[in-house]
């Protein structure tokens, strides 16, 4: 009798418990949030454009899209069973959901929702902490980091902080192990400018692209998910997104875009900065706290900070 041989198990699932060895309930919520992923990804494929009439608490006008995907998103949570409150870009402040559950999640359910229509990759980020308490915490204190992109493939990303991981979702709805350990070398050879037009009014950000433009190569898509991901299966790369006259502390949320990127960048061997301190070591202070973002090899973070000062 042939013996068949099984394929070595090489789901999320199996990576979570036998590789990353997180808690059951850690592990669960990965899982679901990656589930929220898959079905993100269909509804982006399948759900009519437009806008949904309504704002976000940014003053952002709110598209279909992220309501839907903010909802697929509180529905797995919720379904987890493991989750104390969670912070969206999509809602005001913190939600509260089971306060006895050990995890709290910050996510943004569609970064970069406005370029669907364009058909580039967008993606939905998260970030895990422990306990019930979000603001008050650094993104040092994640228990995990990640975000699904969806793009020509769908792919899901995290961290538990034993490096950072990259899944495919395959043809039957499973995340498969694609690569392990994704790595940052320390000098960049790409470079990602966010908030551009604040080189007119921030010197060092006109230093900074001036060194870019003379050695590097732009590679720069308008959705951080994205131009964040290059950086981490290039291997190498700088994205910022810094102060100017319109947003004088960049355009990204600290909450739930800077601290899971620093978080997943600095798992890579990568650096984050706000221009003065690693971004793992600043405090959440509110929701809706906004801050400079520079990071990817380290060489070139040093490089930009010291030209930002
Ligand atoms: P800019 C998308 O809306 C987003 O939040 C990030 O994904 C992206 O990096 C940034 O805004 C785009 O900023 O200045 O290039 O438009």
């Amino acid at each position: 009798m042939t013996l068949v041989h099984l394929p070595k198990r090489s789901t999320l699932n199996w990576h979570l418990r036998t590789k990353a060895k997180v808690p059951d309930a850690l592990r669960h919520l990965l899982v679901d949030i990656s589930r929220a992923g898959r079905d993100i990804r269909y509804a982006i494929q399948t759900s009519a454009g437009g806008l949904s009439g309504g704002s976000n608490q940014f003053g952002e006008a709110q598209l279909k899209l992220d309501i839907l995907a903010d909802e697929l998103m509180e529905n797995y949570l919720r379904e987890s069973g493991t989750v104390a409150c969670y912070c969206s870009e999509e809602h005001d402040g913190i939600v509260e959901m089971d306060t006895s559950a050990p995890y709290s999640v910050v996510f943004d359910p569609l970064d970069g929702s406005s370029l669907v229509d364009a058909n580039f990759a967008i993606g939905s980020i998260f970030g895990i902490y422990a306990g019930s308490e979000i603001i008050g915490k650094t993104p040092r204190e994640h228990v995990a980091a990640g975000y699904i992109l969806y793009g020509p493939r769908t792919l899901f990303v995290y961290s538990t902080g034993d490096g950072v991981h990259a899944f495919l979702l395959s043809d039957i709805g499973e995340f498969i192990v694609m690569q392990e350990y994704l790595g940052i070398a320390d000098v960049a050879k790409n470079f990602s400018p966010g908030n551009l037009s604040a080189i007119h009014d921030n010197p060092g950000y006109r230093k900074a692209l001036d060194h870019w433009l003379e050695t590097m190569t732009l590679r720069y898509s308008g959705c951080m998910v994205a131009d964040i991901h290059h950086i981490l299966t290039k291997g190498q790369g700088i994205f910022a997104n810094v102060g100017g006259k319109k947003y004088p502390q960049g355009k990204l949320r600290m909450v739930f875009e800077c601290g899971p990127f620093a978080y997943l960048v600095e798992q890579a061997g990568g650096a984050s900065s706000d221009g003065s301190i690693s971004l793992l070591d600043k405090k959440l202070t509110a929701c809706d706290q906004r801050s400079p973002m520079i990071v990817g090899s380290k060489e070139e973070v040093e490089v930009v900070v010291k030209l930002l000062k």
